[in-house]
Parts: structure tokens; C-alpha cells; sequence
């Protein structure tokens, strides 16, 4: 069975990641996993360019191995919000430093926004997601989830900057809602379903 490797070292988007991509013909493993980590400079201004530079990183190390036979997989995502010029966007994971908590960066976010109306607290999750083939061929899939930013931390399944963001349709926090119906609505559902779309017609032509 071909391998897969993801280029990332967030245990949640593994964990999305394999639920989504199930039933293809693919052995999925992490960069971790694979004796692959690679952990490059962030240097894009777009979700796009970030997910790139963690393929290709990844994709370097797997052919300095000798295993270049293998697909790369890359997720680069966070969360634009609209009043703050779509901060903290690119740098979602580095807001307010790598290892502080999210309760302390999400408390910072909500008194940011204190005051602000609620028309005016639109935000959204991006996620783009790249792959690299064994040939080289690169794509890149994007998917949004829509949403607003609460007033209060609320819930405790998801990760990151759920408990403060309430999806379009919701009344509650993406941390609240089950993992399955976050799948079904969040951005990084929708690029790796786009994915999944694109990747299975290949791997049928190829078998
Ligand atoms: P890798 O680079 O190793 O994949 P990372 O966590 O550093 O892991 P990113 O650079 O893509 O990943 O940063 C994404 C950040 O955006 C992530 O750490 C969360 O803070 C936030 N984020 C992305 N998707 C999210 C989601 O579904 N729910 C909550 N927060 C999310």
C-alpha cells in the first residue's frame, strides 16, 4: 500500500485527518511516525504558502531517505478575525508565543474584543491543505468555516481557538459541537474532503 505522510506534529488534525481519509488505499502515517519531522521556518503570508513549505520540508527529508516513493501531505490553518484586521491568521499558532495556553491567548482575544458589537465579531477557520505526489505534482486544496467570536471559553471537545468561535448556524462554540459534526462543517473538513475527491480518482487510475 503507498504511504502518506503528514507533515505535522498537532495530534488533533492527525486524528481529523485519518477519520476523513479512512477507506483510501493509503497507509497514513505522521512526519513522526515516518522518521520524518521537519519543522521549517513558517515564512508564507498565506495558509497556501505555509502549507507548501511544510510539504516540501517534509518531502526533503523523506528523499534525502531514500523513500521519495511516498505522498506528502500538509496542513497550514488558523483564524481570521474580522475586527482585528484578520489577526492572528498566519500566525494563529504563535499568537502570544508557541507555548502559552489557549485559555490565556483565548481570554486575550475575547478582551480584545470587548465592546465590540455583534454584527462587527465575524471570524472565520481557514485551512489549506497540500499534497505532493511521488512525481512531484503539487496541489493545494482551501476550505473556510464561518463563523463569530462568543463572548466566554466554552466547551471542551476540539483544540486551539475553539471554545471562543461559534460557527454560522450554532449557538455554542466549535469546542461543544461533537467531533463528528465538526468534520462535517469545519474548513479542514472541507479541504480534505476536496482532497479525498481529488486523491481517490488518482489512486484508482493508479491501481
Ligand atoms: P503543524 O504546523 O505541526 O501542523 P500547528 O498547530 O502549529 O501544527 P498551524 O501552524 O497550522 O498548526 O497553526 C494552526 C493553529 O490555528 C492551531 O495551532 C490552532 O491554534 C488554530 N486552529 C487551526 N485549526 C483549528 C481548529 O479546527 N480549531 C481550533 N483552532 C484551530
Amino acid at each position: 500500500m503507498m504511504k502518506m505522510v503528514i507533515a505535522t506534529g498537532n495530534g488533533n488534525k492527525m486524528r481529523e485527518i485519518r477519520e476523513i481519509f479512512a477507506d483510501l488505499p493509503l497507509e497514513i502515517l505522521s512526519m513522526k511516525e515516518a522518521g520524518a519531522e521537519a519543522d521549517p521556518e513558517e515564512t508564507g503570508t498565506t495558509f497556501e504558502e505555509n502549507s507548501l513549505i511544510k510539504a516540501r520540508a517534509v518531502k526533503e527529508v523523506l528523499a534525502a531517505k531514500g523513500a521519495g516513493d511516498t505522498l506528502v501531505l500538509a496542513d497550514d490553518s488558523g483564524l481570521e478575525i474580522d475586527a482585528l484586521d484578520k489577526a492572528p491568521g498566519v500566525l494563529s499558532a504563535r499568537f502570544m508565543g508557541h507555548d502559552t495556553s489557549y485559555d490565556v491567548k483565548n481570554a486575550a482575544l475575547l478582551e480584545k474584543l470587548e465592546g465590540v458589537p455583534e454584527e462587527k465579531r465575524t471570524a472565520r477557520f481557514v485551512c489549506a491543505i497540500s499534497c505532493i505526489l511521488p512525481d512531484g505534482t503539487e496541489f493545494v486544496k482551501r476550505g473556510t468555516m464561518e463563523g463569530k467570536i462568543g463572548h466566554e471559553i466554552a466547551g471542551e471537545n476540539g483544540f486551539g481557538y475553539d471554545p471562543i468561535f461559534i460557527p454560522d448556524g450554532y449557538t455554542v462554540s466549535s469546542a461543544v459541537i461533537s467531533p463528528d459534526e465538526k468534520n462535517l462543517i469545519s474548513h479542514r473538513g472541507k479541504a480534505l474532503r476536496a482532497m479525498y475527491q481529488e486523491l481517490s480518482g488518482k489512486l484508482k487510475k493508479e491501481s
